[in-house]
């Protein structure tokens, strides 16, 4: 019996407020948008019950746009800034005002597939809320039709402190309506969490989305910060191609044709985006035009969703390796050695287990299970060495942030 197994269950069980799983105890008391869905793949591998109920208590914050908001406050908790009081949403159960990475429709297929004929039914509601909130992808997000979704906020793509940001967030100001109280530094090290001025700075966006009701058009057009995200994008192609499985395999041909359409447009958008100088993808920043050049991970998490042609896969995978050279732990979520590298500072360097199981599964479905297979006993090392800690310092291999966490203890259940 693998102890580590019976650990990971463990975290999950005591990170459960019934029904949802929050991240970590105190850092994180909420439920959160995409670490939910990864949990739920977690769950789906001993207790599909489980697994279905944490994505319904998920879409219980939906809104009636089809958004699905990045937190849901279930029940009240002074141990995270900012909570309900900031985001001034209108939702019944409070929530805010921002998206995350559409990992939902991903983590439902799976579950559907492991769920057998007993749990099948509780597949269709959810089928449909991830079928409503794609839609709100490409109409909120991408207005002009250009096949790319962007962000409105950093926290929006799960990589809140990238230096992916340092240049779009630079135009945003740094001062609020709201004042910005930290949690976050009263429960881990100041040394791994971003700094008070991008705090700042995230506060700012949220007061001016607040101002514009939280309503997308005037968003759209007010926004200081555009950015049309390279990571986010291949997450939600990936779930696209997922929704039009579903769609085909519950004979909803007309949804499948309309997601089907979505794919389309984005595969080539996102293919447009490849960078042979680079030998990476790209992102877009909206606001001056320019590609988003930061050498950060998000510019290989389009092998999870795209059909590389060999030069393309090759140039990409040989880039990979030389950032993970003499890393005790990869991948780093910047390029080692550079200005911005900073390997304990959140996802300015450091390995995410997530991250992994996102590049692992797109190194099979381009045929590199041998630097897939690499990457998974990295992780599988890591977490075995260091326990289920929120990341990885990727040259030290110490692990970081909160422990006990949520997502990294679904990764090893799903990466062992
Ligand atoms: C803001 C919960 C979340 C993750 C994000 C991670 C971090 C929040 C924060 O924690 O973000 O959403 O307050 O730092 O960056 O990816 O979903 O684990």
């Amino acid at each position: 019996m693998n102890t580590h197994i019976d650990q990971a269950k463990r975290i999950l069980a005591v990170n459960d407020r019934g029904g949802y799983t929050v991240p970590t105890d105190r850092l994180y008391p909420f439920q959160w948008n995409w670490d939910s869905a990864f949990v739920a793949m977690g769950f789906a591998l001993y207790d599909t019950g489980r697994a279905y109920r944490e994505l319904e208590r998920l879409v219980e914050g939906q809104w009636a746009d089809g958004m699905i908001p990045h937190i849901v406050f279930h029940a009240p908790s002074e141990t995270y800034f900012p909570g309900p009081d900031v985001w001034r949403t209108k939702h019944t159960i409070p929530t805010s005002g921002i998206t995350q990475p559409p990992v939902f429709a991903i983590a439902l297929r799976k579950l559907h597939e492991v769920a057998g004929k007993e749990d099948e039914t509780r597949t269709l509601p959810l089928y449909e809320a991830a079928l409503k909130w794609h839609r709100w992808w490409y109409s909120a997000r991408d207005p002009e039709g250009t096949g790319l979704v962007a962000l409105l906020h950093p926290w929006e793509s799960g990589s809140d402190n990238s230096p992916a940001w340092d240049i779009a967030l630079a135009r945003v100001p740094v001062t609020t309506d709201t004042p910005v109280v930290r949690k976050d530094t009263g429960h881990v090290d100041a040394g791994m969490r971003p700094r008070d001025e991008d705090y700042r700075r995230f506060i700012h966006l949220v007061d001016t989305y607040a101002a514009c009701g939280w309503e997308p058009a005037r968003q759209w057009e007010k926004a200081p910060f555009k950015v049309a995200e390279i990571q986010t994008t291949a997450i939600l192609l990936k779930a696209g191609e997922d929704l039009e499985h579903l769609a085909r395999l519950f004979g909803r041909t007309e949804d499948a044709i309309e997601v089907a359409a979505f794919n389309n447009r984005t595969r080539k958008a996102m293919m447009a985006q490849w960078r042979p100088g680079l030998a990476r993808f790209v992102s877009r920043d909206l606001i001056s035009g320019e590609d988003v050049e930061a050498a950060t991970q998000a510019g290989f998490i389009p092998l999870l969703s795209l059909d590389l042609d060999k030069q393309v896969a090759d140039a990409l995978i040989s880039e990979m390796k030389a950032w993970s050279k003499d890393l005790k732990v990869a991948f780093p979520t910047t390029k080692p050695g550079i200005a911005s590298w900073e390997p304990k500072r959140y996802w300015r360097g450091p390995a995410w287990a997530i991250i992994n199981w996102l590049l692992i599964d797109g190194l099979r479905r381009n045929g590199h299970a041998d630097v897939a297979e690499d990457l998974r006993k990295s992780t599988v090392t890591a977490i075995e060495t260091e326990g289920f800690a929120e990341y990885f310092d990727p040259v030290t291999g110490e692990g970081c942030g909160g422990l006990g966490f949520s997502w990294t203890a679904a990764a090893y259940l799903w990466l062992e």
